[in-house]
């Protein structure tokens, strides 16, 4: 009795510090998400994102920007595979560092605008993950700031239009 009630503690004790190791899929069945699309996790937790087909990067944005990368943040950059890959994909890992919500989203051109973005310890009121996700989806009407570069890429000149002038 005594005996087993000191082996569990011992069993129960490192297990109080071990941090968590979380996976989340990146667009997995061709579809334009992080499965889960957002986790909570504590500092020190680790997280491992699975690259699935297409050609895809996990950025660390911001609430108010949600498609635009952070400087200096986390960024896995692009992961392309191939669609007849089904095994073995490339995977890149996060450890957290911060409480704070973190706030990502994939920078291939027209995913984020899409939905595709993904989010760590995102508030339950006020900057939730839903109203990120509308802000991404949003600036598909907006021309986000993918668009924008993109749009500068074609048509550089149309693109120094300042906003004000642009009716
Ligand atoms: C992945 O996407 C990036 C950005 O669009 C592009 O530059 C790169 O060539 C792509 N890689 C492949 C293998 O398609
Ligand atoms: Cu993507």
């Amino acid at each position: 009795m005594m005996f087993n009630a000191i082996l569990a503690v011992l069993f129960a004790l490192p297990l109080a510090f071990a941090w968590t190791h979380h996976h989340v899929e990146v667009g997995p069945n061709s579809q334009l998400i992080y499965d889960p699309p957002y986790i909570s996790a504590s500092v020190g937790d680790k997280v491992t994102f699975r690259f699935h087909q297409k050609n895809h990067t996990v950025t660390q944005t911001s609430f108010p920007a949600p498609c635009t990368p952070l400087f200096d943040g986390f960024n896995s950059g692009f992961n392309p595979v191939a669609a007849d890959v089904t095994s073995n994909f490339p995977t890149a890992t996060l450890t957290v560092l911060v409480d704070t919500p973190l706030w990502f989203s994939c920078q291939q051109t027209g995913h984020c605008a899409q939905g595709m973005v993904f989010a760590i310890n995102a508030p339950d009121s006020g900057n939730t993950f839903d109203k990120f996700k509308a802000s991404a989806l949003a600036t598909a009407a907006t021309g986000g700031s993918h668009a924008r570069a993109e749009m500068a890429r074609r048509f550089p000149r149309a693109a120094l239009v300042p906003k004000d002038l642009d009716q």
